[in-house]
């Protein structure tokens, strides 16, 4: 996706925040976007994140995205490890921090639940994106036919999480949609008993609740355009 004008306005500040011993770097605009759900995993990891934030013009220039394998941010570093594609990301830290089953037959159920998140996430960044003032509303209306294959999934595992007995990447960005279309539509889970308790669970984790609240996380806004 491209950033338009209205986008400009959103992502017209450079900052650089830096901790100290921060093992991974992640360059990105100044929304949470498509890094919402990892900064989620390694909050809740005890895992320390720098993070570039890059603004338009800085952008505009080119040289940063014509150096990104695929012209697009995020831009992720473990080392001397460099990852496009926040999917990627993700099943890497995944497989580092212990959050990708137990045995290949749960590796493979994260790996399906996964994807089925990012077929709705996808269907939401095109609302946002492109369709937010005609489709918004259609939008909601079928958004429990996507919810409640979700909600079936994770009430028959009975332990809180999608797969086995143990949170995985999968969890954390089933969380960080959901999050996401609670601000779409505050009402949205209120018919889906374990995704409720499965978001009010997983706010409550004490590393993921302090990052929620704090400023640098709050201050981001979702989308690029403003939009949410
Ligand atoms: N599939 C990619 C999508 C990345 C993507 O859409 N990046 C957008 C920002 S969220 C971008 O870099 N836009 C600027 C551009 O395309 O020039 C991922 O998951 O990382």
């Amino acid at each position: 996706m491209h950033l338009n004008q209205d986008q400009r306005a959103h992502t017209s500040l450079l900052y650089n925040l830096s901790y100290t011993m921060a093992p991974y770097t992640i360059t990105y605009f100044a929304i949470k976007g498509r890094c919402g759900a990892l900064k989620i995993l390694l909050a809740d990891q005890s895992q320390t994140l720098k993070e570039k934030l890059v603004t338009f013009d800085e952008w505009a220039k080119g040289d940063l995205k014509s150096s990104c394998v695929f012209g697009q941010l995020p831009k992720f570093e473990d080392g001397d490890l460099v990852l496009f594609q926040s999917t990627a990301m993700m099943r890497h830290l995944g497989r580092k921090h212990g959050a990708y089953g137990k045995n290949d037959s749960e590796a493979a159920h994260i790996d399906m639940m996964y994807d089925g998140v990012e077929d709705l996430r996808t269907k939401y960044i095109k609302l946002i994106y492109q369709e937010y003032e005609t489709g918004k509303e259609a939008f909601i209306k079928d958004l429990p036919n996507h919810l409640s294959k979700f909600e079936a999934f994770m009430a028959k595992n009975k332990s809180g999480f999608l797969v086995g007995d143990k949170v995985s990447f999968a969890d954390y960005n089933l969380f960080d949609l959901l999050l996401n279309l609670k601000v779409l539509c505050s009402t949205c889970l209120d018919t889906f008993p374990t995704l409720k308790k499965f978001v009010d669970t997983m706010s409550a984790r004490p590393k993921i609740k302090a990052l929620l609240e704090s400023e640098d996380f709050k201050k981001l806004p979702i989308n690029g355009n403003g939009k949410q």
